[in-house]
């Protein structure tokens, strides 16, 4: 194919992806509903940001960076429009975050021009940054919490891949600039999956966190915690209390965080996180879902038992296969809610409800009471009152 021909060939399927419309699967489970489509994938990426388009300099129009995954994209609708901050990761395995636009929320996703630049703090680069979290907060500014990875200063000699995880922080008004401030300051010293609440607590900033003692182990952090700090400018929690533990036997038994910042109800905070068990095939990691008190968001109020959302079919496999995993969702002003996850690490998938239907699920589906005998009992219970109920029925 000659150059001009192959430009044309790359450019056309380009622009036939970015507009594919999506469509609604239907829902068995009538919680949520998932799309025929990923909404980005690592084709979705710009040519220009792939391609040098000067024959002097690229005669064989080969790509010359390459891309890997678009996933665990943070959200905010703003102005109209669906907005993802999308953690995509080049071939040369640094993530970084661009903006993805869509005018619908669930397809014609399209990347701005250029990746966000990330402001560094003198001295103390970050060498890989990722899974940001947007809080649009009370104080004015959009706040992007993402995790900042760097090499681990007491590492041996050799040991080329342990590092240090810990909560960076970024502000901006309007997405395109943006101030970053101090990481956060907590008390294990590595900390992922750290998201800012919307509003004051007891004046303070907000955090929940997600204490760990090791870089992916989180040994004796005991789960999703809650701290406060007296400012943001120099933010630092210095006690967390544990929100929601990971626990024994159950699909966040080795580890848990929390997703996007939470989203009020009339009867509580709706909080999406995922949970991780392990399994003979490794880790697997799915949603979950539950209510925090409106007062004392640090309080769960009501908690479904198992997961919300699991990798299904092509979900399951990808560069870390048999994961899902959430940072952004958008609750529209109709009550909708775009649920945005990535599947095993390499691309992005919307599914959508509403805050009526997430409600009714966080508050009336039964909870995992711990014990085989226990759930044996939550269904027999339940079918006795569909009998009684068809019964019944059936005299009316
Ligand atoms: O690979 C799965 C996920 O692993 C990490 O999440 P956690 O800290 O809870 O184990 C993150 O690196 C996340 O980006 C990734 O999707």
């Amino acid at each position: 194919m000659n150059y001009l021909k192959r430009i044309e060939h790359i450019e056309d399927n380009y622009k036939e992806l970015v507009v594919e419309q999506n469509k609604m699967l239907f829902s068995t489970n009538g919680i949520y509903n998932k799309y025929e489509n990923p909404i980005l994938t690592r084709d979705h990426i710009p040519l220009e940001w792939r391609f040098d388009y000067n024959p002097e300099t690229n005669p064989y129009f080969m790509e010359r960076i390459g891309f890997n995954a678009t996933f665990n994209a943070g959200a905010i609708k703003l102005n109209g429009k669906y907005l993802l901050v999308v953690r995509v990761e080049g071939n040369d395995r640094k993530s970084f975050f661009s903006i993805a636009e869509s005018p619908n929320g669930v397809d014609n996703f399209k990347f701005w021009d250029k990746p966000i630049t990330i402001p560094q703090i003198v001295g103390d680069f970050d060498t890989n940054v990722y899974d940001m979290r947007l809080t649009q907060h009370d104080d004015g500014w959009i706040y992007g919490v993402f995790c900042s990875e760097r090499k681990d200063p007491s590492s041996p000699d050799g040991d080329t891949s342990t590092a240090v995880a810990n909560a960076g922080i970024v502000r901006t008004k309007d997405l395109l600039s943006w101030e970053r401030l101090p990481d956060l300051i907590s008390t294990t010293g590595q900390q992922r999956n750290v998201v800012l609440f919307p509003h004051l607590v007891e004046g303070k900033y907000a955090f929940f966190t997600r204490p760990q003692d090791g870089f992916i182990d989180t040994g004796k952090g005991g789960g999703i915690g809650f701290g406060l700090s007296d400012t943001i400018e120099n933010p630092e929690v210095k006690e967390e209390k544990i929100v929601d533990a990971k626990t024994y036997h159950t699909i966040y038994e080795v580890k848990n965080g929390l997703g996007p910042a939470p989203i009020k109800t009339s009867k509580g905070w709706l909080n999406l996180a995922h949970g991780v068990r392990n399994t003979a095939a490794g880790l697997r990691y799915t949603l979950y879902m539950f209510m925090t008190d409106l007062e004392k968001p640090w309080i769960v109020t009501h908690k479904p038992g198992g997961h919300l959302l699991a990798p299904l079919k092509e979900e399951r496999l990808g560069d870390v296969s048999n994961v899902v995993f959430s940072n952004g969702w958008i609750d529209d002003e109709d009550g909708k809610v775009y649920i945005y996850y990535a599947s095993s690490d390499t691309r992005m998938h919307v599914a959508t409800s509403t805050i009526d239907q997430l409600v009714d699920y966080c508050v009336n589906s039964p909870e995992d009471k711990l014990y085989s005998h226990l759930s044996v009992e939550t269904i027999i219970n339940q079918v006795e009152k569909n009998q009684q109920h068809k019964q019944i029925t059936k005299v009316v």
